[in-house]
């Protein structure tokens, strides 16, 4: 067989391997070594909200090396160590190859088939006795597009409840309501080309180094280029990103509201603010959403001097002067914040007030100037926001409470329009409640490991027991699949096509390089074929390939400000993903949302435009402008106090991802970070009388557990940080469940502890 010059240029391994022995080989030279050799595809990392571009190593199906890939524009050929070892977890001992059905509390291996079945008569039986109100589907950010896609037309378009959600409820959601209420529309303005042309990053409670670290890599590197650009951190702990900090404020958890308005302050008072802009950009409004002056905001903020904001937060006042003159005198400025602020009661507020300094210096819509929110998960953007994968959302960021964006749903769906409920679904919280109150019988759980990664975690184990519960897997055991009636087994990375919408609102095409292991079959199909059973079959017959999904998908998006139009499986299978809007096949993408060469603001009337450099165009904007928001101090739901003295705060480490399945299948990785444990402050260390690795006890008012310590002066005195990763001690189970009232995303990064030498 002649091989191609296309297929002799991929398998470079083999031509690399030959051309370091002097063998200069030919197309057609030997059919042998072609057959071993390893191909690279182009795709996407599994991994985090970044997006870096990968090149997979496959040789003979299996896949056995992964690489950066060096025409991505995000990372530039480099990665970080997890995804180095993401082929391990693709050829896992633990990976999940059939379906099963637990019968007498014993887990019975069946086919797919019978699974779906099974599924099928359960949620029907739920649906005729209780209503389509009684099921519900709750998914991942990890998830493809073409998943939830399939997940939201079966729950909201066939089945007819909204109960349809996420993990980006746990992790996002604050952002997307910061964004709506301060920009009028969902993610940021700018992209990652933002990072080489500031001269000031602003990092808040964002573990860059460790959770997002090709970012890091990226602003390390231009401040090595560019010693003046500034970095100013906010966050209770010092991590690795603290190498590259010029000033690092330490709130105490849940205290940081009143630093950002006393900031504000300053750069009013020290003539920083950029009248001009807020005048022709923005609204000033107070907490109830009302208009108010200029002067009004002013005098709103007198009440956060440095002074105040220093007392309540534990920051010196300096250092929140010191901050805010930097942030005045950049001519550039760049906000980034991950957990830290989204995690909290007031995570929407918090979001508002970075925003705030934006819009008040104008540093927003011009290169090097955004409030830049990073994404937790690969596809939290582009699968869930954009994808409308919440409980009030439609595809293509519709809403279910809007009539036509209802009447467009069922119109693309080929679905009664009556069946898409006009009220919102249950949010996640709400969700595993109403699962265990027994208002939801049945719920599918997708791509997500919610006994272990909920917040107070054991409360909401009995409605998982008591319920039905479906669980789809790439893995096995895992803590939810302990709960499963059935368990799915699905295709991995890798073993499906597909589509992923990192941070910087761009969505590149994953390949699919390998046949799926045992029974395993792609989530999507699996929910299509779910749907036929239930008694669906004109709805889903339509559905044969990945692109059928994605290009009906793209419908929903067209003339919305989030245009995938010109997003086409072509395109995207040659092209290093594209940043929307993209309105049609020639448009290369967006690097500025509402500024000049945004396709939205472009088109827009003449007269809108005048006099301005910017138009907030959203469907929350009114007239084209912004909102700079009054929002006060508040404590967190559970501050510390007398009993509870400590406040405890729980994130990520480098080497591991949430619940371990994934990298706990890699030894390197697992050599680095082996087991749990708990950080202490060596000033709290003394006094409570524990030495490095003794053991000590965590309290909360929810539970207690005890941990490895690790003294070490990292997180500020008074506050205990632990990372969440480990199922033998899930730590979630002590974390509080208050929620923002706005976002419903839960206050991971704050609980009231007692901690005692165990
Ligand atoms: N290695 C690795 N990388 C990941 C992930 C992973 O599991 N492992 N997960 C991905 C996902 S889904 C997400 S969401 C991101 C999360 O990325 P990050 O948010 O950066 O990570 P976390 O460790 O959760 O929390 C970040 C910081 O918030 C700080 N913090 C706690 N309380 C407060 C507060 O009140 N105010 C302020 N200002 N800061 C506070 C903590 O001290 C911590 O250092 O990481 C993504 N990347
Ligand atoms: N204490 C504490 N808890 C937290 C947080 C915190 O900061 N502190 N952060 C929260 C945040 S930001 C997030 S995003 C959540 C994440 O929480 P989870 O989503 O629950 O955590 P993961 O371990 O990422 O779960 C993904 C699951 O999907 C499976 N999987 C992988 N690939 C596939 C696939 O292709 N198909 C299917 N069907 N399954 C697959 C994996 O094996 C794994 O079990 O945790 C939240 N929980
Ligand atoms: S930074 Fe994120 S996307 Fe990039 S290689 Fe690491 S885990 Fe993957
Ligand atoms: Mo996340």
């Amino acid at each position: 067989m002649a091989v191609s010059r296309r297929d002799f240029l991929k398998s470079t391994a083999a031509a690399t391997a030959a051309a370091s022995i002097g063998v200069n080989l030919l197309p057609g030279m030997s059919n042998q070594v072609f057959a071993d050799s390893m191909q690279w595809h182009k795709s996407v990392c599994r991994y985090c909200g970044v997006g870096c571009g990968v090149m997979i190593g496959e040789k003979n199906g299996n896949i056995v090396s992964v690489k950066g890939d060096s025409e991505n524009t995000i990372n530039k050929g480099h990665l970080c160590v997890k995804a180095f070892y993401l082929h391990k977890a693709v050829h896992a001992q633990t990976r999940l190859h059939h379906a099963m059905i637990k019968k007498d509390g014993e887990f019975k291996k069946v086919s797919v088939e019978e699974a779906l079945e099974f599924t099928a008569k359960k949620f029907n039986e739920i649906r005729k006795k209780h209503g389509g109100n009684a099921l519900a589907f709750y998914g991942s950010g990890q998830a493809e597009t073409e998943e939830t896609y399939m997940a939201n037309k079966l729950f909201k378009g066939c089945i007819g409840t909204n109960n349809v959600e996420g993990n980006p409820r746990l992790c996002m959601a604050s952002a997307v309501g910061g964004y709506l209420t301060s920009l009028g529309a969902d993610e940021p303005a700018g992209t990652y080309e933002d990072i080489e042309q500031t001269e000031m990053f602003l990092l808040i409670g964002s573990n860059t180094a460790e959770a997002h670290p090709i970012i890091f890599e990226r602003i390390m590197s231009h401040k090595n280029k560019n010693p003046n650009v500034k970095i100013v951190i906010i966050d209770p702990r010092k991590t690795p990103t603290d190498q590259v900090a010029d000033l690092h404020l330490f709130p105490k958890p849940g205290f940081d509201l009143p630093i950002f308005n006393a900031i504000a302050h300053v750069l009013i008072k020290e003539g920083y603010a950029d009248k001009d802009f807020v005048e022709k950009h923005a609204f000033i409004k107070d907490n109830k959403g009302n208009a108010v002056t200029f002067e009004d905001y002013k005098t709103f903020l007198e009440d956060y001097t440095p002074d105040k904001a220093a007392k309540i937060s534990g920051t010196p006042a300096n250092d929140i002067i010191k901050a805010a003159r930097m942030f005045g005198k950049s001519k550039t400025a760049m906000s980034m914040w991950t957990m830290g602020l989204n995690q909290r009661q007031r995570g929407v507020w918090a979001n508002n007030l970075v925003t705030n300094l934006h819009l008040l210096t104008g540093k927003i819509g011009v290169p090097g100037s955004d409030s830049f929110s990073l994404t937790g998960q690969p596809n939290a953007c582009g699968g869930v926001r954009e994808g409308g994968g919440l409980c009030h959302l439609l595809p293509g960021h519709h809403l279910v409470a809007k009539e036509p964006h209802r009447k467009l749903a069922a119109k693309i769906w080929d679905v009664p329009y009556e069946n898409i409920q006009p009220k919102p679904g249950k949010h996640t919280v709400a969700m595993f409640s109403a699962l265990n109150e027994g208002q939801i019988k049945g719920i599918y759980i997708m791509c997500t490991n919610p006994a272990q990664s909920l917040p107070n975690a054991s409360k909401y184990w009995k409605g998982l027991n008591d319920q039905f519960v479906v669980v789809a897997e790439s893995f096995f055991p895992t803590m939810t699949t302990k709960y499963a009636d059935v368990v799915l087994p699905a295709a991995f990375w890798t073993e499906k096509e597909g589509v992923y919408g990192c941070t910087e609102r761009r969505s590149q095409y994953m390949p699919k390089v390998k046949d799926a292991q045992g029974d395993a079959q792609w989530d999507a199909y699996l929910l299509r074929d779910l749907g036929k059973k239930m008694g669906f079959e004109k709805e889903f017959t339509k559905y044969e390939t990945a692109q059928d999904m994605w290009d009906e998908y793209r419908l929903f998006t067209k003339g919305t400000d989030m245009d995938l139009t010109g997003a086409t499986y072509d395109r995207l299978k040659n092209l290093r993903g594209l940043t929307w809007p993209i309105p049609d096949e020639n448009h290369p993408g967006t690097y500025k949302r509402y500024t000049k060469n945004d396709p939205v603001f472009d088109n827009l009337p003449a007269e809108k435009r005048a006099g301005r450099r910017m138009y907030f165009y959203g469907p929350a904007a009114s007239e084209g402008k912004a909102s700079i928001w009054m929002r006060p101090h508040e404590e967190p739901a559970e501050p510390t106090d007398a009993e509870f003295s400590y406040a405890m705060t729980t994130g990520r480490i480098l080497e591991h991802w949430h619940t371990l399945t994934m990298t706990g299948t890699s030894p390197e990785l697992v050599r680095a970070a082996p087991k749990p444990y708990a950080e202490i402050n060596p000033a709290d260390a003394r006094k409570l009388g524990v030495a490095n690795r003794d053991m000590v006890e965590l309290e909360s008012r929810r539970g207690k557990m005890t941990f490895e310590a690790r003294v070490i002066d990292r997180p500020a005195p008074g506050t205990v940080f632990v990372p969440w990763h480990w199922e033998e001690k899930p730590i979630n189970v002590l974390c509080n469940d208050a929620f923002d009232p706005g976002s419903k995303e839960p206050e991971y990064k704050v609980a009231a502890i007692k901690v005692r030498k165990a």
